[in-house]
């Protein structure tokens, strides 16, 4: 029997040399040392022993046992160091080889312009207000004075959400709001998405920016707009700019005018940008007309007030001489780079 299991020693030792990785090593196991594993079946077998060979063999297997299970431990850590150091050599990372380099955004051009026009505003003592964009009728039009039968009203150019609701084809609908919940002084400018049933071309599009104001407070007059615009013009276009007033009319204000620049690229004398004109058109403006005031809870009696607006696409594309308004809404990086 010693020699039994001096032999099972061998053989296990041998064995134990040509595990090659942790599935075998535990098959080992179960071979050597499970319940049903070669050294167990020969201790089960020492009934047949005398009683003096008997502790003598036992502590003999007892310490074989434990040779293989030290010897297998040994081969279970080293081949676990193996793997792992099999595992990180895979998973290798080289930190000096260069990164990807990621595209840096910038500004959009409107987003840069929209940013100045509001710098100059808030100099002025302006605050930003904002309002949403799918609009009550009643905010749109009704209380700026624009009737039922007005030919802005057509479904042509607004886009209806049903009879009583629109997307907003201009942000004066916030300046109303404002005005409802707000007693004068109120000096404020509304830039933000508007919507108009337009086919696209290099010159349209269903969806454009505005930036309108309004100033309301005792005693207000024309003088104030012409000055505000003024320093307004000079501010974005250089202290050389001048202001034209022309008269026109809009519902929401009474007198309107169109106004417009000199020209900032010949300065007036006339060139290919102001074909040919010496002034641009930038800006609608006039004095908020008493019916507006009214509709939204202020006395035209006690407090007057100016408006104006511009379109920002319209603004912009001068600014960086760009041609075609689409090329602001097509996210092209070759576009978008150059500013
Ligand atoms: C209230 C009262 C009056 C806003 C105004 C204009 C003149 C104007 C156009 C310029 C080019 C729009 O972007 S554009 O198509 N805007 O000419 N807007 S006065 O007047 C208001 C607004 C709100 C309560």
């Amino acid at each position: 029997m010693k020699e039994k299991i001096e032999n099972i020693k061998s053989q296990a030792m041998a064995e134990i040399e040509t595990i090659s990785d942790l599935k075998l090593a535990d098959e080992f196991r179960v071979k050597y040392l499970g319940k049903k594993g070669e050294l167990t079946s020969v201790l089960r077998g020492m009934g047949a022993l005398s009683p003096e060979e008997r502790p003598i063999i036992g502590a003999l297997a007892n310490k074989v046992r434990e040779q293989i299970e030290e010897s297998l431990q040994n081969k279970i850590e080293a081949l676990s160091a193996k793997q792992q150091d099999e595992k990180l050599a895979a998973e290798e990372i080289d930190v000096t080889i260069h990164g990807k380099k990621p595209q840096v955004g910038r500004l959009h051009p409107l987003s840069a312009v929209l940013d100045r026009i509001k710098d100059i505003f808030i100099g002025m003592g302006f605050t930003i207000a904002e309002g949403p964009e799918v609009e009550l009728d009643y905010y749109n039009f009704e209380a700026l004075n624009i009737p039922k039968n007005h030919p802005a009203r057509d479904s042509q150019d607004t886009f209806y959400i049903n009879e009583n609701v629109v997307l907003r084809s201009q942000t004066s609908p916030v300046q109303v709001r404002v005005m409802e919940n707000t007693k004068p002084p109120i000096r404020i400018i509304a830039p933000g998405r508007v919507y108009r049933s337009d086919a696209v071309d290099a010159t349209h599009s269903p969806l454009f920016h505005q930036i309108e104001g309004l100033v309301v407070d005792k005693g207000i007059t024309m003088g104030d707009l012409k000055g505000t615009l003024e320093v307004f013009v000079r501010a974005l276009y250089g202290e050389e700019a001048k202001v034209r007033f022309r008269p026109h009319h809009f519902p929401f204000t009474e007198p309107s005018a169109e106004v417009d620049v000199s020209c900032f690229v010949c300065n007036g004398e006339g060139c290919s940008v102001c074909k040919g004109e010496g002034w641009i058109e930038i800006l609608g403006a006039g004095m908020v007309h008493p019916r507006v005031l009214k509709n939204c809870g202020i006395d035209p009696e006690v407090y007057s007030g100016f408006a104006f607006g511009l379109g920002l696409e319209r603004v912009a594309m001068r600014h960086y001489d760009i041609d075609d308004l689409r090329l602001f809404f097509d996210n092209d990086m070759r576009f978008l780079k150059q500013f």
